[in-house]
């Protein structure tokens, strides 16, 4: 038997399928349950990064099934590596958000952050792991291809025999050579959107009787957004809704969309509508925008933001530039022409806007899939989109209907929807691809629909900051007038394939 905290060396053997996808590996949790899976994985993180020894690393997650344990093992295989240090959210919990602006602040090498986002949690549902950077962002592509490379190459792992770390109580402890911090996972996070937004003007705007409801759909944000809306800006206890994290989210998808979130949305639409509506994902990275008889889309969300900037403290400079991925639709562009102000088009997947913000290309960006940021910290932040929005309605004095008519006025209006074909079976969703990509040459002139086709390609980007290339990244059908089809299949499924299709009409 190994003696307490001895490092041992456990053969194993490159597993299959650890390619990081949109945002890290996402696979079934019984997967990442199996035999050295997970192991074989944070190993590979590490060689990828250069190894871990006298290195600090942020570790949490979304709480959902298997956090605790994943983290344990993490912990295990950081000390036998000769980590100098890991800073842990309390109880295993931090959300992307969170977790970026602790390696921004704390100065640290890197994060290992726990969650699937999205998608349901539970032993039969979808688990996922991801590296952060220094800089709080998403490991960029050629990080994530040094770790993949790794787990096809990897022969054995180091890991300590040792009691499990205790995660529920603050404070530092000693493991072996390496020291644990346990983080109150709210309290920085708090205090940064203290300083980003009027919280005097909102609460002014909640003690004059504005009412609002909040969707934590049984995920990350719960704690977050109780301390910050009903705690610190004065809304009734109760105005966030399911928000204790469960492990398995409630039994529903915690994806904030009309589809997840229905019964907020028939909330905001029935007689007893609150003034404001948000929810957010199971990671607390997205958001949902509603008012009362009104759904905002994220594509418009970004835009209206964008215009509306220099309401709220953070941005009382004015921007300089704004980003949005390829599918999200085209309004924050009609946003930026009128400011004249800088624009950018980047792949799917947060990790291509941390070079903009990096280099102050861009200060705001997001994604059709409710994805919003700023330059604050590195990851989309859900709690902080809602932040903004309600700082500019307690600027502006306007409801959101209003706000919204009055932009369409001035900007015009993208009508966009995304529709998603999930569990495909995955050869006939490439086949799909394939056959479209084969005519792309040929469609345009072609008429369908009353629409005719002006241009169609394969998206590639290329990265203005460090060069690189980012190719096969969605297919691209556009028609005379402005309007688009975008086609992509989907990098953070665990099952079969997911086609998504995104359609925007100006
Ligand atoms: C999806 C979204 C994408 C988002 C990604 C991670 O990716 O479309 O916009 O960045 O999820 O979001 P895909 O490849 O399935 O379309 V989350 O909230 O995981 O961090
Ligand atoms: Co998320």
């Amino acid at each position: 038997m190994p003696e307490f905290m001895d490092v041992i060396t456990v053969e194993t053997a490159p597993i299959e399928g650890q390619k990081p996808g949109t945002s890290g590996l996402r696979k079934k949790t019984r997967v990442f349950m199996t035999s050295h899976f997970l192991e074989n994985f944070v190993a590979s993180i590490f060689a990828g990064i250069g190894g871990a020894a006298g290195k600090t690393f942020v570790v949490g997650g979304d709480g959902r099934y298997f956090n605790d344990r994943a983290i344990q093992v993490i912990a295990r295989m950081a000390a036998a590596e000769g980590a100098t240090k890991l800073i842990i959210g309390q109880g295993g919990i931090l959300s992307p958000p969170a977790a970026s602006n602790l390696l921004r602040k704390r100065g640290t090498d890197g994060g290992i952050l726990l969650s699937a986002s999205h998608n349901p949690g539970g032993i039969d549902e979808d688990f996922g792991i991801k590296f952060n950077m220094g800089n709080g962002g998403p490991a960029n592509e050629a990080l994530t291809d040094a770790m993949f490379a790794a787990t096809k190459a990897i022969q054995s792992y180091k890991i300590v025999e040792g009691p499990d770390l205790d995660l529920s109580s603050v404070g530092v402890t000693q493991y072996g050579d390496m020291a644990v911090e346990i983080v109150d996972p709210v309290a920085d996070y708090a205090a940064l959107m203290e300083q980003l937004f009027d919280f005097d003007a909102i609460a002014g705007l909640v003690k004059g009787g504005f009412t609002m409801a909040f969707d934590a759909m049984h995920a990350v944000t719960g704690p977050y957004a109780k301390a910050i809306l009903e705690q610190r800006l004065g809304a009734t206890p109760g105005t966030v809704l399911n928000g204790t994290p469960s492990p398995d989210f409630g039994g529903g998808h915690p994806d904030p969309n009309p589809i997840w979130a229905k019964p907020l949305v028939d909330l905001v639409m029935g007689p007893d509508a609150p003034d404001f509506a948000a929810a957010s994902d199971g990671d607390g990275d997205r958001n949902m925008i509603l008012g009362k008889g009104i759904y905002v889309t994220p594509s418009d969300s970004l835009a209206v933001l964008a215009a509306n900037a220099t309401c709220v403290p953070m941005y009382q400079g004015g921007l300089t530039g704004v980003a949005r991925s390829m599918p999200t639709s085209g309004a924050v562009d009609r946003v930026a022409d009128a400011l004249g102000i800088g624009s950018y088009e980047t792949p799917t997947g947060w990790k291509f806007f941390g070079n903009l913000l990096d280099a102050d290309r861009a200060q705001l960006c997001g994604e059709e899939s409710a994805g919003t940021s700023g330059n604050h910290v590195r990851e989309k932040d859900g709690l902080w989109a809602v932040l903004f929005w309600l700082n500019v309605l307690a600027v502006t004095g306007k409801s959101v209907s209003q706000l919204m008519a009055e932009h369409w006025r001035t900007y015009g209006r993208n009508y966009y929807t995304r529709h998603d074909y999930e569990a495909v079976e995955t050869e006939r969703a490439h086949a799909l691809m394939d056959g479209l990509r084969a005519r792309l040459a040929t469609l345009p002139g072609q008429a369908a629909a009353g629409l005719t086709v002006s241009s169609a390609d394969e998206f590639a980007y290329d990265d203005p900051v460090d060069g690189s290339r980012s190719e096969g990244q969605g297919l691209r059908v556009g028609f005379e007038g402005g309007s688009r089809v975008v086609f992509r299949l989907s990098v953070t499924v665990t099952e079969g394939a997911t086609l998504r299709v995104y359609l925007d009409a100006y």
